[in-house]
């Protein structure tokens, strides 16, 4: 105790509640904002420790619930690249957080020091930032109260996306470097993506305006800001959902994960037969697009018909401009529906892997592609270019002005398309770009393929730690013998396709079913809940 004696001190401050487990999960910890000024304040403390081993880079810390109601928060470490932190750290995150007493605390710390040879005497430097929820302010406190405690250089970036958070991260790191990234700030995000912006909508006819449901959540107040320097000229865009102030608004009846479960638009929205609607989650990291046709029928255009919007527009695009030989990859989970993996194998002819949920499971498999596009269903998403596509970009001789032209928009798109993790605000550029230069409407777009009906069931169970899943989440190897039980209900049904997966952000076990029909489809759904209640 005496190696860290203001690190004790500070912590009496953050004593950790008794009779509580904490894990950093899918998107790090999670829970009541009010059980996390101890997990808060410690992964302060190993934040520093990630900057000291990795010789005073910047990492960065957001503080966000995501998706999830108002009362909750939570927090995730950036590494420094603007990645998501290493795997092998997230259990440290987990032992610091969990330890009952200081002296164990400084037990965690003395191991986490000695595993990985970290020279106490390098700088620590982190960077943070929070959402709009109410909590945000006292965790930001307890956050800078364990970065002082082991004497890290800290600066609070204030309100941000999360997107906007990784992207500085990997300005500050990379600044002055042959792979700078842009300058480190919100001002110098909104001006990257609005420059690549208009050079690839340059001379174009704009479309309609684009509503855009922001969640009641930081997206709001930070399109709002993008919107002011893309000008409208060139982005038509109206704000909706918008009300950061009042207490419980965020994510209640809309934003991206309302829309995307229920099916059906967001509340606060009226919707106009082939109006243009879109909506963001809580921190904006999620996307998805929607439309009522002149039935008044919902169409949702999840995550995965993005994917196949960006797979088809690249891919003609890498052609265009000639750069043989470099492969265009996508990536899924086991949640994309059937019929836009159908779409991306058989008619976009582009190779589609499959991996577990969690947004660090497919960028890392979508780095094995020269151009990986990656996105969960629900919206959360980029496209990574490779090191091989940048140098190809350059190089490249054009021979033709449309050969040429080809190549100024792929280099834009690796402007505009964020690189560090999914970004509901890059990825809107995006769409809005390829529906510009086709001159679609969201209809025109739907058409590529219809999706299967599909049903998500959350299934409250005793233990969820003992389904445990192999084959990028598509199977379960425990409980013993439940995986045949499933396929045998599966095989009753045409198109069928089911699998069940313990939730990394709830204590439910997800079952997820999809068939040639609704009704199918709903059968099948409730056959295997029914095998795992
Ligand atoms: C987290 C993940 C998201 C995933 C979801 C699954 C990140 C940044 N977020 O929100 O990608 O789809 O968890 O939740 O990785 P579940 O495990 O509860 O089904
Ligand atoms: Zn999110």
């Amino acid at each position: 105790a005496t190696r860290y004696p203001s690190l004790v001190e500070a912590a009496e401050r953050h004593p950790k509640p008794a009779d509580v487990t904490y894990a950093y999960g899918t998107a790090g910890f999670r829970m009541k904002a009010n059980l996390l000024d101890s997990v808060i304040f410690r992964a302060g403390v190993l934040a520093a420790l990630r900057s000291k081993k990795l010789d005073g880079k910047t990492i960065g810390v957001m503080i966000t619930a995501s998706h999830n109601p108002a009362q909750d928060n939570g927090i995730k470490l950036v590494d420094p690249m603007g990645e998501m932190l290493e795997q092998t750290w997230e259990a440290y995150a987990s032992q610091l957080a969990n330890a009952p007493t200081i002296e164990e605390l400084l037990a965690v710390v003395d191991r986490v020091i000695a595993a990985n040879k970290i020279d106490l005497s390098k700088p620590a430097n982190v960077v943070y930032a929070r959402d709009t929820r109410p909590s945000g302010p006292a965790l930001v406190a307890a956050l800078a109260d364990g970065l002082s405690a082991v004497q890290a250089q800290h600066r609070d970036e204030g309100i941000l996306t999360t997107p906007q958070l990784h992207y500085i991260v990997r300005c500050l790191n990379t600044q002055g470097t042959p792979e700078a990234y842009g300058e480190p700030s919100a001002a110098g995000y909104y001006k990257k993506l609005a420059d690549a912006y208009h050079k690839l909508v340059n001379g174009k006819t704009r479309l309609s305006p684009l509503h855009v449901d922001c969640a009641n959540g930081v997206g709001a107040p930070k399109i709002r800001e993008f919107a002011q320097v893309v000008g409208e000229a060139a982005l038509a865009l109206i704000v909706t959902n918008d009300d950061t102030e009042t207490e419980g608004s965020l994510n209640y009846q809309c934003g991206a994960d309302y829309v995307k479960v229920n099916q059906h638009g967001p509340h606060g929205v009226e919707m106009q037969p082939n109006g243009r609607y879109a909506s963001l989650d809580g921190d904006a990291d999620r996307l998805v697009y929607y439309y009522m046709d002149n039935d008044r029928v919902f169409h949702l255009l999840d995550g995965d018909k993005i994917a196949g919007l960006a797979a088809m527009f690249i891919k003609d695009l890498v052609t265009a401009a000639g750069l043989e030989g470099i492969n265009v990859g996508t990536v899924q989970t086991a949640y994309a529906n059937g019929s836009s993996t159908n779409y991306l194998t058989n008619i976009l002819q582009v190779p589609v892997s499959c991996t577990q949920t969690g947004v660090k499971h497919l960028h890392h498999e979508a780095e094995k592609y020269d151009v990986g596009v990656y996105f969960e269903a629900n919206g959360h998403g980029t496209v990574l270019f490779s090191p091989v596509v940048l140098q190809a970009i350059s190089d490249t001789v054009s021979r033709t002005p449309a050969q040429a032209l080809a190549i100024a928009q792929l280099r834009a798109l690796t402007d505009m398309i964020n690189q560090t993790v999914g970004d509901a605000i890059s990825d809107l550029l995006l769409v809005e770009v390829i529906l510009t230069h086709k001159q679609w409407t969201l209809s025109q777009w739907d058409q590529a393929y219809t999706d299967l009906p599909s049903r998500l069931v959350r299934v409250v169970v005793k233990d969820r730690n003992i389904f445990r899943t192999i084959n990028a989440d598509r199977q379960l190897e425990s409980p013993a013998g439940m995986q045949a039980l499933i396929d045998g209900a599966v095989a009753k049904f045409a198109n069928g396709r089911s699998f069940v997966r313990p939730s990394g952000t709830e204590d439910v076990v997800r079952v997820y079913a999809e068939a040639a029909t609704r009704h199918e489809c709903d059968e099948l759904a409730f056959r295997v809940a029914g095998l795992v209640f």
